[in-house]
């Protein structure tokens, strides 16, 4: 590289990096040897710095962990066993072709199924998206669909905005007065890198922050003047609260409504109970939520007179039952007190993202790699459950599989409803065993298959199941490409050293591949990586430096000022409409009511939930789990890390009134199950968790032990593959039971 090596050897080389984790940092890696021995935070750098949090820290660790797969892998055991024997690269890609022509030619290319790599987000190598190219060159595969994140935020942000970027920058929330934090932790989800320090300044600046979540997190210990606990996947019915004080006390900017907006009346009827007799009085939500009628009026006047106010709709209540409502109902509650399209405001509808509002930001980036038409898709009809607009019609089509369903389409295929029956499963950037419900099931499906690809790191729930396990080099072992932020840069996310053992980057993997399935490989793919993260940040104009980019690792480009969504929109509405059909923000949707689904209804509604408390399943299982983010982890990876272990324990949160009443002592191994499984799991006895809730972290590592209790804990092993109307994961909807764990059962 160009820097130069000081007197001990060492050199010095400044690296961006990001792993799906919510952020993006800058490091200081010294190099020795072709190793990288030690990380340091970039603090050269202008502030607001892009600093690493404890994952970016442990990011060396990780490089040369002793888990993490280095050669080429055949099973050896069955499916699941995590038995294999290394092989040669050149036997792994010929027996992966072989399978793949085998399989095409005898049940057709649709019974491949690929897609949806989740635990990579660069521009250049992630999102597994290089297979999924050569895929598209092989013939096709069975793609899938859903947002694990924020389907439903996305949703209705579509359907009352026109457009999912419908977020504040978190600088703008320097000039909030008011910041509700709705189910947002940004000290263990970062998301945006800065958000966390924008939040602590506003709050140092005099705004008051109010923070609703059922557990009293760390984010909450440190930023909220107001903690407001709320039973899970009700939030809807609260924002119906308020709605009602907002309108009974004449709080509502009815100017703003009446020159913006659609449908409010209709929405003010069915708040008001005129639609259905019910009125949604703030003591109505507080027989749903326990969030107390006076707090939800106190809220509402809040929100309504301390102005610019920011509603931040956090993406997590909007994965449960029916959470596009929530999203739908607070981005009303924004135009109802006019605090959209400017400072110190947000449009409450999919308010949070690592990489958001990427597409409203002036990027000018240069052409990267395209996938290309995927014949599977094309010749499949078009599913209509979807807005127009909001996908593609490709995303539409109906040979996809939502990403809870796969192992459901996997073991029905055709008989089950599903456009084929499937026989190949091509994995990479994703841990489907691991991260989508549910564990057990999946664990029965994949015993189905006939081939089984994965490209990974480390030997996860998903890789013991394959056939062929390819190797993956690691960030700093390839060049990447990272792209957004709260205020927009360009992250160059260098190869420093040389792949370890055999691993191999994907883009070097695909290339192999292709050839192997006798593709043209040239027009697969005819760059290096560096050539593409060239392309694509200097392409456009935006990087114009490409040594001194190279040198610093980042490119930014400050905005004179904050970006305010919608501010156009506001400003000039008749010469900016919103890409709505009216134009307007839509309270109520004539697509929705065109769509007829009394589900998806054209104003926003709040719908009992399933698996919630109103279920009558709760007689059986009585307490609601909902799956954080976990500070140490992100989703499944850096889990194995020594550093990170110490940091936390992977235990389940229950509030001592449950506790006591089951006898569970901190500490204490229980099993936590439901009808889709068991999972056994030490017990944090706190008061930080509404009592009937439960918190099992995301991420934790499924393992199964011969009787299918899964001794690792994962939340998978309990979570339903339901998904809500608009297709949103319902990770936080599931009712389960604790229990002390029998002396004849551990
Ligand atoms: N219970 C529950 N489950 C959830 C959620 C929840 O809230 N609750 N959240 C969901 C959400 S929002 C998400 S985004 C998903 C995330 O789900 P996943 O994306 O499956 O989770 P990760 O563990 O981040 O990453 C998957 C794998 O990618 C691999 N990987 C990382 N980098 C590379 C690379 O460069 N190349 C290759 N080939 N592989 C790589 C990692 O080793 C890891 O095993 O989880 C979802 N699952
Ligand atoms: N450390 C870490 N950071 C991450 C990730 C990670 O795996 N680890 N993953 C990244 C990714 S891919 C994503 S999608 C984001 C996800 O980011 P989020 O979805 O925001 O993260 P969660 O921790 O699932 O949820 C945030 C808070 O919502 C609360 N909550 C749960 N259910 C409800 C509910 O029904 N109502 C209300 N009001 N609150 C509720 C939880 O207790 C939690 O404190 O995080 C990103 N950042
Ligand atoms: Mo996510």
């Amino acid at each position: 590289m160009e820097d130069n090596k000081n007197d001990s050897g060492v050199q010095i080389i400044k690296s961006a990096t990001a792993h799906h984790c919510g952020g993006c940092c800058v490091w200081k890696l010294h190099v020795k040897d072709g190793k990288i021995i030690k990380m340091e935070p970039d603090d050269d750098q202008e502030n607001p710095q892009l600093r690493g949090c404890l994952r970016g820290h442990s990011m060396v660790q990780r490089l040369y962990a002793p888990d993490r797969l280095n050669y080429p892998m055949k099973r050896t055991g069955p499916r699941g066993s995590g038995e294999f024997k290394r092989i040669s690269w050149d036997e792994a890609l010929d027996y992966t072709a072989k399978e793949l022509n085998r399989i095409k030619e005898k049940y057709g290319n649709s019974s491949i199924i690929c897609g949806g790599g989740t635990g990579d987000v660069t521009m250049v190598q992630g999102y597994g998206f290089h297979i999924e190219r050569v895929l598209r060159m092989f013939g096709g595969y069975t793609c899938t669909w859903g947002w694990p994140s924020w389907e439903a935020a996305s949703f209705a942000s579509h359907v009352n905005y026109g457009t999912y970027d419908a977020m504040n920058c978190r600088d703008d929330n320097l000039n909030s007065r008011l910041i509700i934090l709705w189910g947002v932790n940004p000290v263990a989800t970062i998301h945006g890198t800065n958000a966390m320090w924008y939040f602590k300044r506003a709050r140092e600046n005099g705004a008051k922050i109010i923070y609703i979540d059922p557990r009293y997190t760390q984010s909450a210990s440190v930023l909220a003047d107001q903690w407001i606990p709320i039973n899970p996947a009700t939030d809807t019915a609260m924002v119906m609260g308020m709605a009602f004080t907002i309108i009974t006390e004449e709080l509502q900017d009815q100017r703003f409504l009446n020159r913006y907006t659609t449908g409010f009346d209709v929405f003010r009827d069915y708040v008001l109970g005129k639609e259905d007799g019910v009125p949604k009085t703030p003591e109505w939500a507080e027989e749903r939520t326990g969030v107390a009628a006076d707090v939800i009026k106190q809220v509402a006047r809040d929100y309504a007179t301390i102005k610019p106010g920011a509603l931040i709709s956090g993406i997590s209540p909007g994965r449960t039952a029916f959470g596009e409502q929530f999203h739908r109902a607070t981005a009303t509650l924004a135009a109802m007190t006019g605090n959209i399209g400017i400072k110190g405001g947000e449009p409450a509808g999919r308010s949070l993202g690592d990489q958001t509002p990427f597409h409203a930001y002036p990027f000018k980036m240069g052409p990267p790699m395209q996938i290309g038409e995927n014949p599977v898709d094309k010749e499949a009809p078009t599913r209509e459950i979807y807005l127009p607009n909001y996908t593609t019609k490709d995303q539409r089509s109906y040979a996809r599989i939502h990403l809870n369903k796969i192992s459901d389409a996997i073991l029905h295929g055709k008989a089950g409803g599903y456009h084929a029956d499937y026989k190949a499963f091509v994995v990479s950037s994703i841990n489907h065993v691991n991260q989508f419900p549910s564990t057990i099931k999946w664990h029965k499906a994949l015993q189905k298959l006939e081939f089984m690809l994965v490209f990974e790191q480390f030997m996860t729930a998903t890789a013991r199941y394959a056939d062929i396990l390819f190797p993956t080099a690691e960030l700093f072992e390839k060049n990447d490409l990272i792209v957004g932020g709260s205020s927009p840069f360009y992250g160059f996310i260098k190869k420093v050293v040389e792949p370890f053992g055999e691993r191999k980057s994907q883009i070097d993997i695909c290339n192999l591949l292709a050839e192997r399935l006798g593709l043209d490989v040239e027009e697969y793919n005819d760059k290096t990586d560096e050539e593409w993260v060239k392309q694509i940040a200097m392409g456009g104009g935006d990087v114009p430096d490409w040594d001194k980019f190279k040198k610093e690792g980042i490119h930014r480009m400050p905005l004179e000022e904050p970006y305010v969504a919608f501010k156009e929109q506001i400003e000039d509405p008749e010469n900016n409409p919103f890409p709505t059909p009216s134009g307007k923000i839509e309270i109520y949707s004539k697509l929705l009511a065109d769509m007829n689904d009394p589900f998806l209804p054209p104003i926003p509604k709040y719908f009992e939930p399933w698996e919630g408390r109103t279920d009558p399943l709760i007689k059986k299982y009585p307490l609601q789990m909902i799956t954080p983010r976990f500070r140490r982890r992100t989703h499944t990876q850096f889990d194995t890390l020594p550093w990170l272990r110490e940091v936390q324990d992977n235990n389940v949160q229950i509030n001592t009134k449950d506790a006591d009443a089951r006898g569970i002592e901190n500490g204490e191994m229980v099993k936590v199950f439901n009808d889709r499984g068991e999972i056994r799991i030490r017990a944090t006895v706190t008061e930080r968790i509404l009592p009937g809730v439960i918190g099992v972290p995301s991420g934790a590592w499924f393992k199964p032990d011969e009787n299918m209790i899964d001794r690792g804990g994962c939340p998978n092993t309990l979570n339903s593959e339901r998904y809500s109307p608009c297709g949103s994961f319902t990770w936080n909807s599931a009712l389960a039971e604790v229990a002390k764990v029998g002396e004849d059962e551990k």
